[in-house]
């Protein structure tokens, strides 16, 4: 990709309902109008929709369905939420990333890449995450807390996600405690907190997010087909992955204020009007043994309690929960 291709796309970006003459962006940059349209080209050849018409200029047609920096910086720059953002074509895996990067440095971070080839979910389940169909990214913070608190943040967490993909779906958006989001019965959304911790404190929070923005049915593999979706399908148009990553970044910074200042007391009510897990039989997995039983409330402290057949009672801070 050339070194002007980021400031291209972003003045693309910037004057989307209009055309702008190669001129014009020639003398922004300081380059010659045959260098612009040798960055145009590239742009289109690398997907990037943008119309040109003699005499009149350059358009950019829809957001491309790939990430841009120049276009990240842009819709990011008032975030508060990470510091440093890295974007990738394709890596084996955001979390593998954002791990790497978080050592030696203080940085918040935000890892996106446009595919991942060893995307893996919770238990190092495979997370399929095809190339220019979804949102895959890792974020690494740095709260001052105790490891004790990490079930927490998913908690609050797992509410800010789940709101941002409302804001795009005509349906409504559930929560399928502790890591998932649902669409009417269907995983839009997983996601995974990690932590790099000593003995005393936890030196970073890495939230790996994995969001089906715009596929279509035939998009999913014969394996997840049936209990995956994207918000596409639940919307009359593409997703627009920038305007989506803004509004993201947004719910997760106010509920990761919320995660530091208030208990979950605060929000408990909102997740379990959220959730889709009450008044039915479910199959739970927690350290390695297998129940069934029904979720009947989620305590003050964000530990989940469930009757099981025996009508014992339970309390869990983490399982795996078959719908
Ligand atoms: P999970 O273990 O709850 O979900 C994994 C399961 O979900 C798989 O076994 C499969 O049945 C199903 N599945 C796999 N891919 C998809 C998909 N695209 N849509 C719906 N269902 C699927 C949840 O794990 C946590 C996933 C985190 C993924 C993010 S992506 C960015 C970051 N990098 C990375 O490698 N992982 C995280």
């Amino acid at each position: 990709m050339s070194k002007y291709s980021q400031d291209v796309v972003k003045m693309l970006y910037d004057h989307q309902s209009e055309y702008i003459s190669g001129q014009y962006i020639a003398n922004q940059l300081n380059i010659s109008r045959a260098a612009v349209k040798k960055v145009i080209d590239q742009l289109k050849a690398d997907g990037c929709d943008i119309d040109s018409i003699n005499h009149k200029g350059h358009k950019l047609n829809a957001s491309p369905n790939r990430w841009y920096r120049g276009i990240i910086n842009k819709v990011l720059e008032s975030n508060h939420l990470v510091s440093k953002i890295e974007v990738y074509d394709s890596v084996e895996s955001t979390q593998t990333i954002a791990k790497q990067s978080l050592v030696d440095n203080q940085y918040t971070m935000l890892i996106l890449s446009d595919e991942q080839t060893k995307g893996r979910g919770r238990f190092n389940r495979n997370w399929s995450s095809s190339k220019g169909k979804g949102l895959w990214m890792s974020v690494v913070l740095r709260p001052n807390v105790s490891f004790a608190m990490i079930p927490k943040f998913n908690l609050f967490i797992a509410l800010g996600i789940r709101d941002a993909i409302q804001a795009f779906s005509k349906d409504k958006v559930e929560i399928k405690w502790p890591n998932d989001i649902y669409i009417n019965d269907k995983k839009v959304c997983g996601f995974l907190t990690e932590m790099v911790a000593n003995a005393d404190a936890v030196e970073a929070i890495i939230c790996g997010i994995g969001i089906n923005l715009n596929h279509q049915e035939e998009d999913f593999s014969d394996i997840i087909r049936h209990r995956a979706t994207s918000i596409r399908l639940h919307n009359s148009e593409e997703i627009n992955r920038y305007q989506f990553l803004k509004r993201l970044i947004e719910e997760i910074e106010k509920r990761y204020h919320q995660f530091l200042n208030s208990s979950f007391e605060t929000i408990r009510d909102e997740y379990i009007r959220t959730s889709n897990i009450w008044h039915r039989k479910l199959t739970f997995t927690e350290s390695g043994e297998q129940f069934i039983g029904e979720a009947i409330d989620i305590d003050n402290d964000g530990f989940l309690i469930v009757k099981d057949e025996d009508n014992q009672m339970r309390r869990l801070i983490s399982a795996d929960i078959d719908i």
